[in-house]
């Protein structure tokens, strides 16, 4: 399996978050790409390619132009404005409040497009976000040519990213720019599996009204687990994509046999849909010593979870996305891609 990686990710360094009461070091730091990257080389999983670089219009095929350009800006104004550090947003639109109307300020600029505190913008970021971007459509492209599957090793991660608003460490949703590049590029249907401990917001908002697009998730209970507002069982698309949604929420402490009972009956949904392509947003915050999350998969299981995926018997793209116990992120990662190698 070919395995696309850009060394710009480097270039986007979160200084750090919040996380209970204080101020820490980043959870989603350069050192999860590294590893992933030399565990795939220890165990000869393919060929290293770079990106290509793509157009902003791959881009903004998804994404508010006004995003993107507050990525690429953001932190200049924030500059200009006398600050130092990272951007760092800290007030949203909140119930009642406008949204008809952005302001010019920086801080009105950046709670305008973003949900949450814990994705902050540096100096360099958006070279690493838009090679992350350019990851995921090369993968694309490598599937459009006829590879039967592809690892886009993207960092930053993207399935929080709405069209218009960062969160969640995401900043462009890659995954869905991936699919809209494969839907352009002759595919009728896409199935997004998103197996990351968190629930795919942002890639559920993007296509909920659409039938070109089957979302399907597994992930913390947002009734207990970030991002708390999206990803109840009771979201099952709407318009032309009513029934193109599916969401999988499950309690803190699933272990394998209760998550991959959900994964068996996502893959139906997804056999049933009948897809060209299938992508799959892999984060391996499932892991049962992962720092921010409560699931309890152990590596094996991620072996297996690659195996099963497989079936599907289509053009697969692997996205990479969370998974935070950095030592081990090697091990699972490549895991589900031997996995389905193996199969
Ligand atoms: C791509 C991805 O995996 N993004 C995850 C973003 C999660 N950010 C919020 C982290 C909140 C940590 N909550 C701590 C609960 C400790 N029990
Ligand atoms: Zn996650």
């Amino acid at each position: 399996m070919k395995i696309i990686f850009s060394e710009d990710h480097e270039l986007h360094q979160s200084p750090g978050e919040l996380f209970l009461g204080g101020f820490t070091e980043a959870f989603e730091k350069p050192e999860r790409a590294r590893l992933v990257l030399a565990r795939a080389r220890e165990v000869g999983l393919g060929p290293v390619l770079a990106p290509e670089s793509f157009a902003l219009e791959a881009i903004t095929r998804i994404h508010d132009p006004a995003l993107v350009e507050l990525l690429q800006t953001a932190h200049a104004q924030w500059l200009a404005s006398g600050r130092s550090g990272a951007a760092y947003p800290y007030t949203w639109a909140a119930r009642g409040m406008r949204t008809d109307r952005v302001s010019k300020e920086i801080d009105g600029k950046l709670g305008f497009h973003s949900f949450d505190c814990g994705t902050p913008i540096t100096a360099t970021s958006w070279q690493a976000i838009k090679a992350s971007a350019d990851v995921a459509l090369t993968g694309a492209k490598l599937l459009n040519d006829g590879e039967e599957s592809a690892f886009a090793l993207c960092r930053p991660p993207g399935h929080h990213a709405t069209a218009s608003q960062f969160g969640g460490y995401c900043f462009l949703n890659n995954a869905a720019i991936a699919a809209q590049s494969l839907l352009d590029q002759g595919a009728k249907r896409v199935a997004i599996l998103d197996v990351d401990y968190h629930h795919g917001n942002g890639t559920q908002d993007i296509f909920y009204h659409r039938d070109d697009v089957l979302f399907v998730s597994l992930h913390g209970d947002p009734d207990q687990e970030f991002p708390y507002m999206l990803g109840f069982a009771d979201e099952t698309g709407a318009g032309a994509g009513e029934g193109c949604n599916v969401n999988y929420p499950l309690p803190w402490g699933t272990e394998w046999e209760n998550w991959s009972a959900a994964l068996e009956d996502g893959l139906q949904r997804i056999n049933a849909y009948a897809p060209d392509m299938v992508q799959v947003s892999l984060g391996v915050d499932t892991y049962k010593n992962d720092p921010i999350s409560h699931f309890k998969l152990e590596h094996e299981h991620f072996t297996r979870m690659g195996a099963r995926i497989k079936s599907l018997n289509r053009p697969t793209l692997f996205v990479m996305e969370g998974g935070y116990a950095v030592a081990e992120i090697g091990i699972n990662a490549v895991n589900v891609l031997t996995g389905f190698e193996a199969a």
